[in-house]
């Protein structure tokens, strides 16, 4: 799970330089015999060295996640101070770890174990200052934000209490301005004494980061990604120039329709769009709004909510339902353990952390997945994203413990976003839930109730860390971070907020990774990764149609390609696993592009018929 231990390991300038060195290996004839030997001594010092901190990190990741699986299956205080003891010596650990790492930078060493030395440097999410105390009061926030997160409902005046799940699905259901409203304003409320807990953990973390040498958190976190942080950086601009002018269409059309259905008042033709009008508590994903969008032409004519509900499907046959797509590609079965283990249904009894979430408890096969699934079309779709986690955690369990991880954290998130994918039509129809597939005139809809999901997450995807990380750098105050947040919501997605918000609102808190430390830019990466690796693996499987109509399902090359590069964990740049599937070495959003370029075509006709004003 989120363990600063677990995070995704990288390669930053120091591996770059290591791996230089070791290119200049015949050199090293000319070095004085004792000048060699004292190298020798050193690599071999920080060789028992990594080999050492891998060894008692492996082992206290295990303790750890265990604490941490029962607190957030079972949040009270006993839970929360256990769970908070554990972050202290995981996160205590861990940068003693990092600051001995720093030591052996000048050794040279073979590729393997620079890897694994400048991971063990850089793969913290929230490091904690030396001073014990500090360690402590960081580790308290930690547990105290989740808790905060995990316990929080809005109860309305008739005396309904909701939790998460509930609210979103009130979100995604009701047509009603009033009630979304009050959803959306109530579940905000959660987030407001989490503000002066965030603002003390960035104090902590960034001491923590410039203890380590980073200049402050912002720069830890960018480090991650076998590049210049600050490369990093342009590479992500790049990306989002891609898929803007895609962006922009579909919210000139979005924004124009929920004109219609509400009005001037509530939904103005110009301007950025009021976030509790979209389906989803964030306005993070709009697929749920699909109907009111939908084409009249061209609509496919069901919906996957209903078709699940009329096959009697219950949470558990949705589980397995995914499951049997991983099988079909040649994975093997999820092991027993997952089925007695996981946790598929809120409890109605205790506290739980409801986000969903993929462990793997031992780093072998105690694999699992918690969740408090809903029996819609949304969730049989993170189903599929969290068995990805899982899949991808197996194929890589022979790695050593610091490769066990994905290629970057973007490629964890894409693994089952790619599978789902290829919940085609034709693929609904070869597991029963569908009669007959829709003939291609029905193309537009379906490819509009995918963008509604996909490229309208992408400057979401995108925002939460531009905001996290001027936060930490310091552009950012802690007296403009409600400001700030909806400047950049305004920015990036277009939307705002429905009424008017103030310092007093801590509304980052109210979405999960932000009081869970999640970095976030890994989605927006995934969101990238996903469209390459689908279309990669449809060339592979020898599907000729167009790349939105394609299910990769039942194809064991397919699978067999995919698991190639799963099973390299995090052994390698991810320019290389990136390789194995795709044959290129590069991010490109081209591929979404090509995805959705018949849908561009149809959204540009329809908001220009439409004479609408583009833009906000
Ligand atoms: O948090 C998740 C997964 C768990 S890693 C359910 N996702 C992001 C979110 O819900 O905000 C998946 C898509 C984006
Ligand atoms: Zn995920």
């Amino acid at each position: 799970m989120n363990f600063p231990l677990k995070q995704p390991s990288q390669i930053a300038l120091i591996v770059s330089l290591a791996l230089g060195l070791s290119a200049c290996n015949d050199t090293q004839a000319t070095v004085s015999t004792s000048a060699a030997k004292v190298e020798k001594i050193d690599s071999a010092a920080a060789i028992e060295f990594i080999n050492q901190a891998e060894a008692d990190l492996a082992n206290l990741n295990i303790e750890a996640n265990r604490a941490e699986w029962i607190y957030s299956n079972f949040i009270t205080d006993d839970t929360a101070a256990l769970s908070a003891a554990m972050g202290e010596k995981v996160t205590s650990t861990s940068v003693r770890y990092a600051t001995e790492a720093a030591k052996y930078a000048h050794v040279e060493l073979d590729a393997v174990n620079a890897r694994k030395l400048n991971s063990l440097r850089s793969s913290l999410v929230l490091p904690a200052p030396l001073d014990p105390a500090k360690n402590a009061e960081l580790a308290s926030i930690v547990s105290e934000l989740n808790g905060l997160y995990g316990k929080g409902k809005y109860c309305f005046a008739d005396g309904r209490c909701l939790t998460q799940p509930e609210l979103s699905n009130l979100m995604a259901e009701s047509k009603d301005p009033a009630v979304l409203l009050e959803a959306w304003q109530g579940w905000r409320e959660i987030a407001k004494p989490m503000r002066p807990l965030f603002e003390r953990e960035v104090e902590l973390a960034n001491e923590g980061a410039k203890d380590l040498g980073y200049a402050d958190l912002s720069e830890l976190w960018r480090s991650q990604y076998d590049m210049e942080p600050d490369a990093f950086s342009a590479e992500l601009d790049r990306l989002w120039a891609q898929i803007k002018p895609l962006y922009d269409s579909l919210h000139c059309y979005v924004r124009g329709e929920l004109n219609e259905q509400y009005g001037d008042e509530v939904a103005p033709k110009t301007g950025p769009i009021p976030a509790h009008l979209l389906g989803n508590m964030w306005a993070q994903q709009w697929g749920t709004i699909y109907n009111s969008v939908a084409p009249e032409d061209a609509d496919p004519g069901y919906n996957v909510t209903e078709l699940l509900a009329q096959n009697g499907y219950d949470e558990i046959k949705m589980v397995k339902q995914a499951e049997g797509f991983f099988t079909s590609l040649g994975f093997g079965a999820l092991p027993d353990s997952f089925w007695t283990r996981s946790m598929f249904v809120q409890p109605q009894d205790r506290d739980v952390v409801c986000h969903a979430s993929a462990w793997d408890l031992d780093n072998l096969d105690d694999i699992r997945i918690k969740m408090c699934i809903q029996k819609n079309a949304e969730d049989f779709t993170v189903i599929h994203h969290e068995l990805g986690h899982n899949f991808y955690q197996r194929a890589y369990k022979n790695q050593p413990f610091i490769f066990k991880n994905s290629a970057n954290d973007g490629f964890h998130e894409a693994i089952g976003d790619t599978i789902a994918l290829s919940i085609t039509p034709k693929y609904l129809q070869k597991i029963g839930l569908l009669d007959s597939v829709p003939d291609a005139s029905k193309d537009i809809g379906l490819l509009l109730k995918q963008a509604l999901d996909k490229v309208a997450f992408m400057p979401f995807g995108l925002m939460i860390d531009q905001w996290r990380w001027q936060v930490f750098n310091g552009t950012i105050k802690p007296e403009q971070y409600n400001q700030a947040w909806w400047d950049l919501r305004e920015k990036y997605q277009g939307v705002k907020a429905p009424i008017a918000r103030s310092e007093a609102d801590f509304d980052p808190g109210a979405k999960y990774h932000v009081p869970g430390n999640v970095p976030y830019t890994r989605y927006f990466l995934a969101h990238v990764l996903q469209f390459q690796f689908h279309k990669a693996l449809c060339d592979i499987a020898g599907d000729t149609g167009p790349v939105h109509r394609c299910s990769i399902y039942g194809n064991e090359a397919a699978g067999a390609k995919l698991n190639e590069m799963l099973e390299m964990g995090a052994s390698q740049p991810w320019p290389e696993a990136l390789n194995v599937i795709t044959g290129t070495k590069q991010m490109d959003a081209k591929a979404v592009l090509d995805y959705f370029a018949p849908l561009q075509v149809w959204l540009d006709e329809q908001n220009t018929e439409a004479n609408r004003q583009c833009g906000w």
